[in-house]
């Protein structure tokens, strides 16, 4: 146990959750840090920490350099997939199995593009931010199942030769239709909201715990770091997901 861990709060958000008729988990980049992903605020190292995320995850970044932001996400996805799902998420993927069992409702809403959330089990998953495994064209959203690795950059649509782009939510678009009104609903609904390994800066994810909160929902973070959630949250446990997650379900 982390030092700067109560395990009495440990023991309260274990009961809470034991208790509570419907759970929301809301997670980050900081649920996928122990698979070795970089968290979002510090994926930009090495080649790319001249830039910030900002400038990279928008359209206007991809229709000034598409070889560049296509490059960065390749190299991402490549990471993503040498990677395994660690003890967060294979403890969420547990505590969704044993919610379900026992008749709760359960959802997870995840900010983060890597899918190892549904490589751990977890079925009940809501990606708010794509999936950077799916790939599908500029122009006209096509899908594209498979794609060129040499050659130009970014490779073309197959159905119209548009440039081809990862399939997630830049800055300035909208999430995917109807996905954060069903997390909205479940996060008025819910009453017990655990956000993990997220910095909530990002919205309209981060509002989502406000909306929990103002419903009356009890909220647990689990983050090392602190957050704009952790002053109003009923108990910060200040600890990595991969220790304290499997000490939760
Ligand atoms: C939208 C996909 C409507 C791409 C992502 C003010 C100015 C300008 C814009 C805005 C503004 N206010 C709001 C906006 C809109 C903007 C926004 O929020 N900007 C921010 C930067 C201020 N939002 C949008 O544009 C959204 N769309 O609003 O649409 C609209 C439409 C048109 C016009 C106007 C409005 C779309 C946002 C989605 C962006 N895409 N990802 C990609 O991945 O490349 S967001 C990106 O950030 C990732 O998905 C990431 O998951 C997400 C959030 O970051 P975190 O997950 O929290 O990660 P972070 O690194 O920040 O933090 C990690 C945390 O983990 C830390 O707290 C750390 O302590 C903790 N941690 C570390 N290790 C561990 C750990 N925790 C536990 N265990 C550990 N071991």
């Amino acid at each position: 146990m982390h030092d700067s861990i109560d395990p009495q709060d440990v023991a309260r958000a274990r009961a809470l959750l034991a208790g509570a008729r419907s759970i929301v988990a809301l997670t980050g980049a900081g649920v996928s840090a122990e698979s070795g992903i970089p968290t979002f605020r510090d994926a930009l190292t090495g080649v790319w920490s001249r830039f910030r995320p900002e400038d990279l995850a928008t359209p206007q970044a991809f229709v000034r350099d598409p070889a560049r932001v296509w490059a960065w996400y390749a190299e991402r996805r490549a990471k993503v997939a040498s990677v395994a799902p660690n003890a967060a998420h294979l403890a969420l993927a547990r505590l969704e199995e044993a919610s379900v069992a026992q008749g709760k409702e359960f959802m997870l809403v995840t900010q983060n593009v890597d899918g190892l959330h549904h490589a751990a089990g977890s079925r009940r998953i809501h990606e708010l931010h794509g999936n950077i495994r799916r790939v599908k064209c500029f122009d006209h959203r096509h899908p594209a199942a498979v794609w060129g690795e040499a050659g130009e950059m970014p490779p073309r649509c197959g159905a119209c030769g548009a440039l081809l782009r990862p399939d997630v939510v830049w800055f300035g678009e909208m999430l995917p239709e109807g996905t954060l009104e069903h997390a909205l609903e479940a996060s008025a609904a819910c009453d017990v909201f655990l956000s993990v390994g997220t910095s909530g800066l990002v919205e309209p994810a981060a509002s989502l715990a406000f909306a929990a909160l103002a419903a009356g929902a009890a909220v647990i973070e689990v983050n090392p770091g602190r957050t704009p959630l952790t002053s109003r949250a009923t108990i910060a446990l200040r600890g990595s997901a991969a220790k304290l997650l499997p000490l939760l379900s």
